[in-house]
């Protein structure tokens, strides 16, 4: 059985090794980078079974991401090549030795082709959550007809719909987001926004919500991250997680608020920490751990992904958040 089914575009992902404007690079790495696959990965570092559902083109990149995810053990079994168009790419490069920025070419990629007849509608129906995301809905007509259908699927069967806002600015413009998202957030029954995602949905939108990687520079909700959380809960969503970045997260479940502790750590690269995140609280959810073991284990997730450069390469498996839980308080996630 699957625990998690998640659909969206992964893409080949270049990442300058130099510190610098981009022009001024030299070699890349080459990765791969999908925030719906990035969650798949996390999951399955952490026990569970994740299946990724997406398209890629028929090149070297297309078998570059079908392979890695493959690799991670994430089923890749309902993915599409598409000979009709290229698999997306990402490219990210370091312009300070604190800032990374995130270029898309991804317009008419095979990723962004993704359809509602691309589903494996039995598949979502026997899972034990779908696992959505923001950025799909915004990559065109079809991949939010996908979306779409998927959430209608899991619905009906009683699945329970996870969505992380993961607004993109690069993608499309904040009004059209909140209008297409706060209709999709009502069929939620776990949310994962940061501060100024939140806010967009709730209508007291900052449309300066961050690109990836870009620093925060929300000024603070009215009634703080646990009145936003509320302000979110009556939308729908059972669970209402606030992202904090350094700062922890804010967990309202079922009337009842959580603040999750930060960890210290040395942060690398903080793409992917979100994800990571998501994958933490969703692997304690489906796990059964109780709702302070489950935020934490979240916090660790979300902490440890920024240790190391990569989207995905540093998401932890247990071992890997027990060691960071002990190192910083001395009690086992
Ligand atoms: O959350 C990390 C993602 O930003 C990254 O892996 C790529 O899906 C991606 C996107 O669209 O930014």
């Amino acid at each position: 059985m699957t625990d998690l089914v998640t659909l969206g575009e992964t893409m080949a992902l270049f990442t300058a090794r130099r510190v610098g404007a981009l022009r001024h690079a030299r070699d890349f790495d080459l990765g791969v980078g999908g925030a719906e696959s990035n969650v798949a990965i996390g999951v399955t570092r952490l026990g569970l079974r994740a299946c990724w559902i997406g398209r890629v083109g028929a090149d070297e990149f297309g078998e570059l991401v079908r392979s890695t995810l493959a690799g991670e053990h994430v089923d890749v079994s309902r993915a599409v090549v598409d000979p009709d168009a290229p698999t997306g790419l990402m490219v990210k490069g370091r312009r300070t030795a604190e800032l990374v920025d995130v270029h898309y070419y991804r317009a008419a990629s095979a990723g962004s082709r993704l359809r509602p007849a691309d589903l494996d509608t039995g598949l979502i129906r026997s899972a034990r959550v779908l696992h959505v995301t923001g950025i799909t809905p915004a990559l065109s007509a079809t991949a939010l007809e996908a979306v779409r259908a998927a959430v209608a699927e899991a619905r009906a069967a009683g699945v329970p719909v996870s969505m992380d806002v993961n607004y993109r600015r690069a993608l499309w413009a904040p009004d059209r987001a909140a209008a297409v998202l706060g209709e999709i957030v009502k069929s939620c029954d776990v949310l994962f926004v940061t501060e100024a995602e939140g806010r967009l949905l709730t209508g007291d939108g900052d449309p300066a919500v961050p690109a990836p990687g870009g620093v925060p520079a929300a000024p603070p909700a009215p009634g703080g991250p646990a009145g936003l959380a509320a302000a979110l809960a009556a939308l729908g969503p059972r669970h209402v997680l606030v992202k904090l970045g350094a700062h922890g997260a804010v967990e309202l479940s079922e009337g009842e608020v959580r603040h999750g502790a930060p960890y210290r750590v040395t942060e690398l690269d903080p793409v992917g920490a979100g994800d990571a995140f998501a994958a933490g609280w969703l692997a304690g959810w489906l796990a059964g751990a109780d709702p302070e073991r489950r935020l934490a284990t979240a916090c660790a997730a979300g902490a440890f992904a920024v240790t190391a450069c990569g989207d995905w390469e540093s998401l932890p498996r247990r071992a890997d958040l027990e060691s960071l839980v002990l190192g910083v308080t001395g009690d086992a996630v």
